[in-house]
């Protein structure tokens, strides 16, 4: 049988972001062409045959975005974004977090199975400027395209805005032993997607751009590069796409719809790869794919596009023949049996704009939404309340776990979402079924990321635990302590400080 090229972005058409009230289409970029910024790979501080030691600082900088003025940046061991960092599977690993910034920030590791909350580094492990804390976790999970992002409520938003974000690369020996692309730099490519408004001096100013349902730019910004190109010296590239921006949902196809082939969403390997002519991706989403540039001679180029904006130009060079082929089975995904007298855990997100809600409340930090058993495995089915035209598709994400997708409205799952996910767009009027356990005891977080709808709370918090053992006692944060600290950092009082989810819940009438 031959296998199917998918021409479609799989989601729902009258949901696309396009559809938005306020949606800020990107625009063609007006500067020259520059290389595409590959960040470097962040080195260990030592390495012993067991663990690896690191550092990873958030620091504030100045970035040459654009022709002009320096753009003020944050980033992690560099001045926007970050160094790349790589994770392999089974050594003890350990991180000095430090925070070199003038604010209170959090280290989340989007993606990775570790401990909650304070590992996890959601909204209940602060590191204020000029602390720094230790974290040290073993991975047992395997081989993906994950990241790091700051997660301190409620001004994740802000903070990815400024640059807070970076891929982290967990490695294993099964993925290694594969034949495919993986020399980083070379033939195996991050891609972390993003868009910006730059205001006056070249400046982000992202109070001016907010907006509840997200905030956007029309520039779009790859790897913290404006117009980039890549120069391409081998058949194959490996291209690891991450969805980083705040709101925008990427669609993305290549010139003469060049197929590419799908080989792993968010946390794994997808079972069998899939040839595609345009994926999409909604925020927070990852996808590995692999293009073939056969029969491209040197000097031609190749552009990839979201929408109808080119943002990446691959530049063909000479290349030596690469005629293998993509294994037909990259992974191999064992599903935990689900205990069929379990009852099927439901999780509503509604609304837009202020009124997003998550179960119809506002997220508290103090407060625990769900407890399930390490081990267990239950279904959740996810439900999007909005109507399909006017609504949006709101990207679904769970700390501490990988789960599978079951089903959309009953039905199969998208072909390119068979693999480990932790984040999936749910389309307005559409139920997903996941299949998800936890295999650590802690609290985690989950949300919608759109990342202001999670400012603005549309998240809860889960409790896993071991049956049988006493419950642990976890300090959580509160909203209070937070604030009083971003207002005291921003030597402002605590009622003139704005932040991205203040107004979601002011206007609802509720307490952050
Ligand atoms: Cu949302």
């Amino acid at each position: 049988m031959t296998k199917p090229i998918y021409t479609d972005y799989f989601f729902d058409e009258p949901a696309y972001n396009t559809h938005d009230g306020g949606y800020v289409p990107l625009e063609r970029p007006a500067v020259p062409a520059k290389p595409l910024a590959i960040p470097a790979l962040l080195k260990p501080d030592r390495e012993t045959a067991t663990d690896v030691y690191y550092t990873v600082t958030a620091q504030a900088g100045e970035t040459q975005i654009l022709p002009g003025a320096k753009t003020k940046t944050w980033g992690y061991n560099a001045s926007v974004l970050g160094q790349t960092i790589v994770f392999p599977v089974g050594k003890h690993i350990h991180v000095t977090l430090q925070n070199h910034l003038p604010e209170l920030t959090t280290f989340h590791w989007h993606g990775l199975i570790v401990s909650g909350p304070y590992v996890d580094g959601g909204c209940h492990a602060p590191v204020y400027p000029g602390e720094e804390k230790h974290i040290d976790f073993t991975l047992d999970q395997p081989a993906a395209t994950t990241w790091l992002h700051a997660h301190p409520c409620p001004s994740t938003a802000e903070q990815v805005w400024h640059g807070l974000a970076t891929m982290v690369l967990v490695t294993d020996a099964h993925s290694a032993s594969l034949p495919l692309p993986h020399e980083y730099g070379v033939d195996d490519i991050p891609l972390v997607l993003q868009d910006r408004r730059f205001h006056e001096d070249n400046q982000l100013d992202y109070h001016a751009d907010y907006d509840p349902d997200g905030v956007q730019g029309p520039t779009a910004v790859i790897n913290g590069t404006v117009n980039p190109y890549f120069d391409v010296t081998t058949q194959k590239l490996r291209l690891r796409l991450l969805d980083g921006a705040n709101r925008r949902e990427w669609r993305l196809h290549f010139s003469d719809d060049l197929p590419f082939t799908q080989i792993a969403g968010d946390t794994s390997l997808l079972p069998t790869p899939v040839t595609m002519t345009k994926l999409m991706l909604t925020c927070a989403e990852r996808a590995e794919i692999v293009v073939d540039f056969k029969g491209r001679q040197p000097g031609d180029k190749v552009t990839l596009f979201a929408d109808d904006v080119p943002i990446v130009e691959f530049r063909i060079h000479a290349f030596q023949p690469d005629n293998t082929a993509l294994p037909e089975h990259l992974f191999t995904v064992s599903a935990p049996t689900v205990d069929p007298a379990l009852p099927v855990r439901k999780v509503v997100m509604s609304g837009m704009d202020e009124q997003v809600m998550l179960d119809g409340k506002k997220f508290n930090m103090q407060r625990i939404d769900a407890k399930q058993p390490v081990g267990q495995a239950e279904y959740w089915d996810i439900t999007n309340t909005n109507e399909m035209h006017g609504g949006m598709v709101h990207p679904f994400h769970m700390h501490g776990t990988s789960f599978l997708v079951i089903s959309r409205n009953g039905h199969a799952p998208y072909p390119n979402e068979t693999g480990f996910k932790d984040t999936v767009g749910v389309n307005p009027g559409e139920t997903v079924r996941l299949l998800v356990k936890f295999d650590l005891p802690g609290v985690y977080m989950y949300h919608c990321h759109i990342i202001e709808h999670e400012d603005g709370g549309m998240m809860a918090q889960i409790q896993t635990y071991e049956p049988g053992k006493p419950l642990p006692k976890y300090k959580l944060m509160d909203m209070d302590t937070l604030m009083n600290a971003f207002a005291k950092e921003r030597g402002i009082k605590p009622s003139e400080l704005w932040m991205a989810g203040m107004e979601s819940y002011e206007k609802m009438g509720m307490k952050m």
